[in-house]
């Protein structure tokens, strides 16, 4: 497995691509407040009908990527396949530039999201993951191999502060409820239900950023897209979204696993330990607090 060479050269290395993505934020932030949520006629490769403001925030952040020698490679939900940067740098990045765009349209809060991979697109090669929350400011958490939780910034109008650095509890009240409810598993239902009923609070935007930061700004609660009926290989991408959100909440000390009921047998698998075949590929996602995430494994 790629490894950089020093922590001291992954922590210069990430501070610049750190930069580069507080800087491009601002940039997409302003885009957003201009935009109206205008549908282009084009789609991206998953068939998502791809609103002005995608395309522009894929153009801002390879603009942003593309000066960066440590680069190796990027990869945008928004493009078919990875382009080629710096051939002697040690990093690509796969990421969503804006997550949850269509609800722009009812002024709901969106995001970009950013998995940072030492080497190739695995999961195991993962040093750093961040996402941006374009909400009533911009906010940014940022984890990595360097130390543990979620650094969370906020822009003040000069400079992004660090407000905290985010943890979860073992145990937490919230639940975001992914996929179409008729079209869940009964073991998944049963889960979901037995949460409410125990005085769990439905929090879903429909935005994964939003709702994800939500529970870790919160300290806890489970985040669920499960395997449907109509989406039996889940509808989040592994290496835009779920590999980076998943290497977030376990700095954050909570868990991120897959789930298969095959014969009412449940097991849970880490997403981190799953392997892509393509760039684009999806899986069934859990996010949680520990103690949420055993109890839907079993
Ligand atoms: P559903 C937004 O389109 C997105 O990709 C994620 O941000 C979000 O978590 C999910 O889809 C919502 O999907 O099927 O619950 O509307």
């Amino acid at each position: 497995m790629f490894k950089p060479h020093t922590s001291t050269t992954l922590q210069q290395d990430l501070e610049s691509i750190f930069t580069s993505i507080k800087q491009a934020s601002l940039d997409i932030y302003a885009m957003l407040q201009k935009n109206l949520g205008e549908y282009t006629e084009s789609t991206n490769v998953t068939g998502d009908t791809q609103l002005q403001a995608d395309v522009q925030a894929d153009i801002i952040l390879q603009e942003a990527f593309k000066n960066i020698v440590c680069i190796k490679q990027i990869c945008s939900e928004e493009q078919e396949n990875a382009i080629p940067l710096h051939k002697n740098g040690l990093y690509s990045i796969a990421y969503d530039p804006l997550d949850g765009s269509s609800l722009m349209g009812a002024n709901l809060s969106v995001g970009s999201i950013f998995g940072i991979y030492a080497g190739d697109f695995l999961p195991q090669n993962l040093v750093a993951s961040a996402y941006v929350v374009y909400g009533m400011v911009v906010g940014i958490g940022f984890a990595s191999l360097l130390k543990e939780g979620v650094d969370y910034f906020t822009y003040n109008g000069k400079e992004f502060d660090l407000q905290k650095c985010l943890r979860l509890s073992n145990k937490g009240k919230l639940n975001a409820t992914g996929g179409t409810q008729k079209n869940w598993s009964k073991a998944h239902k049963m889960k979901i239900e037995s949460l409410f009923n125990a005085g769990y609070r439905l929090r879903y935007s429909g935005g994964m950023v939003p709702d994800l930061h939500h529970i870790l700004v919160k300290g806890g609660g489970l985040f669920s897209y499960p395997a449907t009926s109509d989406a039996p290989n889940g509808k989040l991408r592994m290496l835009f979204e779920v590999f980076p959100f998943a290497f977030i909440f376990e700095r954050a000390g909570g868990k991120a696993v897959f789930i298969s009921e095959l014969e009412s047998k449940t097991t849970a698998t880490p997403l981190l330990e799953l392997q892509p075949k393509h760039l684009h590929d999806t899986t069934p996602c859990y996010f949680g607090s520990t103690w949420e995430i055993d109890f839907v494994s079993h």
